[in-house]
């Protein structure tokens, strides 16, 4: 460590979460260099820009670079605490993969020097930061590793994940709580040491598995319950119900929040991380297991009812929406929105059109189409269906005016107003589903 007592930080992986952490802790004042297997990702940020999408994240990153205290390198080099952040994929069976941790830890491992930590913020499934330190000990056995010595290790070794929404991502990293889990106590003091720099929220320190496995409780918690409000949406298409009104009022009971039903969950980590927990003790996950299908069969379902409405009006022009994953984010990774749209478009060709503020260009699916990727404005002028499959704020503020004549599809429930698909409409589309 140099005499401004600031540690020296290698991050691990430049992606959605760890530019952005890199990017924080260089601006708390530490050196850091970020490590990417990428060499365009390396020039990218080296240039002081950025390859992803992030509010105010261009701002941040092109100081920090520009004051000399972030870099990118494909090359690894002594740091005194190393943060991976590297994507743990699963595979066809839902079994996780850890193999880019591991590869990571393997990086890092050469240039370990005693004192230094080391934090795994990967989502994992629950004994990951276990393994990461055998592998640590084997290529390293000149160093005393934590959990495997009687005496004081020489390095530290802790699991710290990050619980950063898209969208807020600079926000969240500072202002969040964090779970901080050692392989023993005072790993966790020592990498307790190394948050506080940066982090406003409050750090816990806890065990890495017990910090392991709360990260996955967390989406998986959150999986179950928009499970709820989208079983409920089916129940509710089934019954001619307004599904947006009922849960409006079941929550103003004091004990009821019912999250809001859409066309499914996205993203890479809320439908992913449940599978975690499955694969670690299926037999004692009924309920996360079919959260799970409840969210991935809502697409089937909303393609199901929107062919029904195209079939029914074979004339209509129809936008779909909206093709990000959520509202307001130019992330297409793993988007129900994406998925119902490619549907419709290669049943229905050149009828749908569709409807992305943040997409430059549509999705590599959609090309030689017939699709036309279009406006807002242009939408509600010659469309005659609108298929809503995203919450995007400039869908939302279109008044009734501009759409009461529309026939209106709206997974998201942005628009209460609209008047209702007139009943027999609605009978149609429940006989066809
Ligand atoms: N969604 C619904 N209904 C809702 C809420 C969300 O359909 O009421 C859908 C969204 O449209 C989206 C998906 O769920 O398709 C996931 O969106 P999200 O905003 O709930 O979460 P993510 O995936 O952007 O980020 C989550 C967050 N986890 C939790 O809120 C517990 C974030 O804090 C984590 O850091 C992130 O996963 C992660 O990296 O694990």
């Amino acid at each position: 460590m140099k005499s401004d007592n600031k540690p020296d930080v290698c991050v691990v992986g430049l992606g959605y979460i760890g530019l952005p952490t890199a990017a924080v802790i260089a601006r708390a004042g530490c050196k850091v260099l970020g490590l990417d297997v990428s060499q365009r990702v390396v020039d990218t940020i080296n240039r002081g820009e950025i390859h992803i999408e992030e509010v105010d994240l261009d701002g941040l990153v092109q100081g920090v670079v520009s004051r000399g205290l972030l870099s990118a390198s494909i090359e690894v080099a002594p740091a005194d605490i190393f943060v991976i952040a590297v994507p743990t994929p699963f595979d066809e069976n839902h079994a996780p993969d850890i193999s880019y941790v591991l590869s990571a830890a393997r990086t890092i491992a050469p240039v370990l020097k005693a004192g230094d930590v080391v934090i795994l913020e990967s989502t994992s499934p629950v004994g990951t930061t276990e393994q990461m330190r055998d592998m640590i000990a084997e290529m390293r056995p000149d160093l005393k590793v934590p959990g495997l010595t009687r005496e004081i290790p020489d390095i530290s070794i802790a699991y710290c994940p990050e619980r950063v929404l898209p969208g807020r991502i600079l926000e969240e990293l500072t202002n969040n709580d964090r779970s901080i889990g050692g392989i023993t106590p005072r790993c966790a003091r020592k990498a307790l040491s190394f948050y506080k720099r940066f982090v406003r929220g409050e750090c816990v320190t806890t065990d890495a598995r017990s910090a392991e496995m709360t990260k996955l409780v967390e989406n998986a918690y959150r999986d179950v319950n928009i499970a709820f409000a989208n079983e409920l949406s089916m129940v509710a298409d089934r019954m001619g119900l307004d599904v947006w009104e009922v849960i409006r009022l079941a929550n103003r009971h004091p004990r009821v929040n019912i999250l809001s039903p859409g066309p499914g969950v996205g993203g890479h980590c809320i439908a992913v991380d449940p599978w975690f927990i499955v694969h670690s003790a299926p037999e004692e996950t009924p309920l996360i297991r079919t959260a799970r299908g409840v969210n991935d069969g809502k697409m089937h379902h909303v393609i199901a009812r929107a062919e029904a409405l195209l079939e029914t009006h074979p004339e209509a022009r129809v936008a779909c929406l909206g093709l990000a994953f959520k509202a307001n984010i130019d992330d297409f990774r793993e988007s129900p929105a994406r998925f119902v749209a490619s549907r419709l478009v290669r049943r229905f060709g050149s009828r749908i059109s569709v409807v992305e503020p943040y997409a430059a260009e549509l999705p590599l699916e959609f090309k030689d189409t017939g699709v036309a990727q279009i406006d807002i404005d242009d939408a509600l002028e010659i469309c005659d269906i609108l298929i809503v499959l995203v919450d995007h704020d400039v869908f939302r503020v279109v008044p009734l005016a501009e759409r009461a004549d529309k026939l209106v599809y709206d997974t998201r429930g942005i628009w209460p107003d609209q008047p209702r698909v007139v009943r027999e409409e609605e009978a149609k589309l429940r006989l066809a589903v």
